[in-house]
């Protein structure tokens, strides 16, 4: 987006620019600076942004990754009594990148190095987005599974295996409605242990 491009009166916008409490969208910013972070990682389409809003406050910061015309999206969030900064990524299918969006997603998790790296997936398409966890898990990266959108996976009749899963992978394997808010919880419990752990 070009700046200046939305409806924000130019004043307010440079206020907020000069007061540091706003971006050159009219936004405010969140300071995150100093905070360890967690990134949500996945397909486009599975609910990354829907629980990126359920962990962060009202406030989120929208900027181009550096050098691209990718957006990624920061906000702050708090789990157990830690403060994060919460990353919405790119969608991205693999690690072995094609798109821009992969490669910015790569490069930041690379680059920046997160608590834990959310791994969001279509319950749906277990079988199809499984591939990309191995890889980050294979890439010796603090990842955490999300089974999300299940309430149409078990509309459909699928039943998964969540235990079993999580002995195959070696990792915590959590379930959730995004759109429902549901699991939200129990996911925060579960990266909360996990950062203590690691
Ligand atoms: N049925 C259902 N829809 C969901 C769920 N979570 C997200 N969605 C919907 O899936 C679509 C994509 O969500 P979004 O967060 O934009 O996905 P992203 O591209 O991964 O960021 C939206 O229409 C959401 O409302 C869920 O748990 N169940
Ligand atoms: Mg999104």
């Amino acid at each position: 987006m070009e700046c200046c491009e939305n409806k924000t009166q130019w004043y307010k916008k440079l206020v907020a620019v000069l007061l540091g409490t706003g971006d050159c969208h009219g936004g405010v910013k969140q300071n995150t600076y100093g905070l360890k972070k967690i990134a949500l990682v996945g397909s486009p389409n599975v609910g990354k942004s829907v629980l990126f809003n359920s962990l962060t406050g009202a406030y989120v910061t929208v900027s181009n990754y550096p050098g691209t015309t990718v957006d990624v999206s920061r906000g702050k969030g708090k789990i157990g009594q830690q403060e994060y900064e919460i990353i919405d990524t790119p969608g991205m299918y693999s690690l072995m990148c094609i798109t821009e969006e992969e490669k910015v997603t790569r490069e930041l998790l690379f680059k920046e190095k997160p608590e834990a790296i959310i791994h969001v997936i279509d319950a749906k398409n277990i079988q199809r987005m499984l591939p990309l966890t191995i890889q980050l898990v294979e890439a010796e990266m603090p990842v955490i599974l999300v089974l999300n959108i299940m309430d149409e996976a078990e509309r459909m009749g699928l039943r998964i295996d969540i235990k079993r899963l999580e002995l195959e992978l070696q990792i915590p394997v959590i379930s959730t409605i995004a759109a429902l808010n549901k699991g939200i919880n129990t996911l925060k419990e579960r990266v909360d242990k996990y950062v203590k752990v690691a």
